[in-house]
């Protein structure tokens, strides 16, 4: 068991919430509102989608067809209407939406009067190359403002967004179009990582040589001399939006219509496009950044994730949107150019609520507490986690540094789930590493194979028992693979993450209980790593594991067998290493290789990953039975 997770094991430290918190809150008594939501869910959930605005009311709140469910039923609504013309109507109009810094500290402030008008440019400018309801859009840009526009503005015209994160290599980014069939691609020709320039728009020209279904391509361009674009297929983006009128009535969308794709990993090599729609999404991102950060209208709200990712989605752009926030979004690394990044953000811009990563945490952790001290935090009121396990010493330090009465939302939840799931309201008493209770109207438990809820502090399965609104809806153009999530332990929704509840109820998780990784948070699969492996010339075969790290969570591992011929050298590793990064992207690529003989194999071929990583951890296998050679 790796130093992190023996560490939860042994936490037993609670910590009350200050009378300030308290005094602050959406949610007072976290119990009574718990019971209440759960003892009738739909009418919980029908009370939160009041306060957003329907063009017509649902007939039905839900329709559970098991597995499918359908939220709202017969109800219209538009997500992009709700985060943008609600707010316009209703006195927000020049109120900052989003505050974007860039790496070298270019500041661009967009109010929701200004936010608006230009997410309408760009969804006439989307209609005006034809793109109407039901198509979709790949986006692949950096972390520019754009992205925000880009995403609003095809929601705004019932275009499905399928936004890929601009880590991904050119074959990863090709599968993710093809699987789509989008017939437009949104970039940048460049972003930036430490000052380095990034390319991106030649990442896409490489990808699309293999999509055809591509008909143009809209280039946000940042470099000078400007990149060439070949016309008519490619345009300018600011060329694009020229002379485009700042109105675009908002299409009235069934609840059920999709809002997006998101491709995430699962335990295959091919990566899974979770659907997303626009009632029951809008409702959880909706509530859920309300009460869980407790958002309140003069609240600057920092969230360090990338909208490439769900955290982004959710609580970067949908969430705190349709709360009227103010959001903080800033490209660039923690510790870049120096490891005081954030906490200048803060102080800069008077940050109230901050939403980082474990990882992050414990980057920032090793360059000491003198960082933090340097600035001013006093306006920090609460703070977030998400991504994976928060170890207790990670915890600490973030509440230490940050002054030691600011409560942290330890938030799990999933690219599926759409919504935090279970996460403390600042009101409940945490636990340091545990990501508390379910969030109201979210029945949870920790379960075996068979479904059985098991006693106190016995280790088992996470799962949800009854839908939820933000639930995805299928997997794109794969509804038998949906199905596996609800059907892999009887009636209930499985997440795929090993957890035990202690004997309050607290929820303390522990990783992944399939192929799936995190690393620094990012989700892959072991098959898609493999599978980059092995497209190299030199590698028959390839198994991955997940190893517990310091800081980022958890490492790449692989383990290959050469082919016949080939001899092991520094080079071929590299070169091994260099073929992931241009099949996957930087994320994919293994921080250890080692060639084997030999991996462990059931009778029927598949590679016994846990037999890899209990020998490499010094640990026992378990049962090894089935192992044939
Ligand atoms: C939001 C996001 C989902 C997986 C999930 C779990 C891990 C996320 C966590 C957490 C422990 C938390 N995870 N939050 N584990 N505590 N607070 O990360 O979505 O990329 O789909 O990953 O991340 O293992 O199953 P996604």
């Amino acid at each position: 068991m790796s130093e992190k997770i023996e560490t939860l094991l042994k936490e037993s430290r609670t910590y009350q919430p200050s009378a300030k918190t308290k005094a602050a809150a959406h949610i007072q008594d976290y119990d009574t509102e718990y019971k209440k939501s759960i003892a009738d869910p739909e009418a919980f959930w029908s009370g939160v989608a009041k306060e957003l605005e329907w063009f017509t009311p649902w007939n039905k709140v839900l329709e559970w067809n098991y597995p499918f469910a359908k939220w709202f039923v017969g109800a219209t609504c538009n997500i992009s209407y709700n985060c943008l013309d609600r707010h316009v109507k209703n006195g927000r109009k020049n109120k900052v939406a989003v505050i974007w810094v860039g790496e070298n500290d270019t500041e661009r402030v967009f109010t929701y009067g200004q936010l608006y008008r230009q997410v309408n440019r760009c969804a006439n400018a989307l209609k005006k190359l034809g793109l109407k309801k039901g198509d979709r859009v790949t986006i692949y840009l950096p972390k520019v403002p754009e992205q925000i526009v880009a995403m609003l503005a095809c929601a705004r015209i019932g275009v499905i967004h399928s936004v890929v994160y601009s880590g991904f290599s050119a074959p990863a980014l090709a599968s993710r179009i093809q699987d789509a069939e989008s017939h437009l691609v949104i970039t940048a020709d460049v972003g930036y990582d430490r000052g380095k320039v990034i390319p991106l728009k030649s990442v896409v020209d490489e990808a699309l040589k293999t999509c055809p279904t591509v008909e143009h391509v809209i280039v946000v361009r940042r470099q000078k001399p400007e990149v060439s674009l070949a016309a008519p297929k490619e345009i300018d983006w600011y060329e694009w939006l020229k002379g485009e009128s700042a109105e675009c009535e908002a299409v009235k969308l069934d609840a059920e219509d999709p809002l997006y794709i998101l491709y995430t990993s699962g335990t295959t090599g091919k990566p899974k496009g979770v659907v997303h729609v626009h009632g029951g999404y809008m409702v959880g991102t909706y509530i859920t950044s309300k009460y869980v950060f407790d958002l309140k209208d003069d609240d600057v709200y920092f969230c360090v994730a990338d909208p490439g990712w769900v955290t982004g989605h959710s609580y970067i752009v949908y969430g705190p949107l349709l709360n009227g926030a103010t959001i903080l979004t800033a490209e660039g690394k923690p510790d870049y150019p120096n490891p005081g990044r954030w906490w200048d953000l803060i102080e800069r811009y008077g940050v109230s609520i901050f939403y980082t990563t474990p990882t992050a945490i414990r980057l920032l952790m090793r360059y000491g507490e003198d960082w933090p001290k340097k600035y001013d935090l006093s306006t920090l009121r609460i703070l977030g986690s998400v991504g994976e396990p928060i170890n207790p010493e990670a915890w600490e330090w973030f509440h230490r540094v940050t002054g030691g009465d600011k409560p942290i939302m330890d938030t799990w939840w999933q690219t599926e789930t759409g919504s935090i799931l279970i996460t403390p309201l600042p009101t409940v008493p945490l636990k340091p590493g545990s990501a508390t209770r379910p969030f109201l109207g979210i029945e949870a438990d920790v379960v075996d194979r068979e479904g059985n809820s098991l006693p106190a502090n016995a280790g088992g399965f996470a799962v949800i028992k009854k839908p939820w609104p933000s639930m995805m809806r299928t997997i794109y153009k794969d509804p038998e693979r949906y199905k596996t999530y609800w059907n892999t332990i009887p009636n209930c929704y499985t997440a795929g993450d090993v957890c035990h509840k202690d004997a309050d109820g607290y929820m303390w998780f522990m990783g992944r209980a399939d192929d799936v990784i995190k690393v620094a948070g990012n989700r892959l699969g072991t098959a898609e790593v493999e599978s980059a492996l092995v497209s190299h010339h030199a590698v028959a075969e390839a198994a991955v594991i997940g190893k517990p790290h310091k800081t980022v969570g958890e490492s790449i591992k692989a383990f290959i067998i050469l082919k016949q011929g080939e001899i092991e050298s520094p080079a071929l590793i590299q070169s091994i290493k260099d073929q992931v990064m241009k099949e996957l992207g930087k994320i994919g690529v293994p921080s250890e290789i080692d060639i084997v003989q030999s991996l462990p194999k059931t009778r029927s071929g598949k590679i016994m990953r846990r037999v890899l990583k209990a020998k490499e951890l010094g640990q026992d296998p378990g049962d090894i039975s089935t192992i044939e050679e």
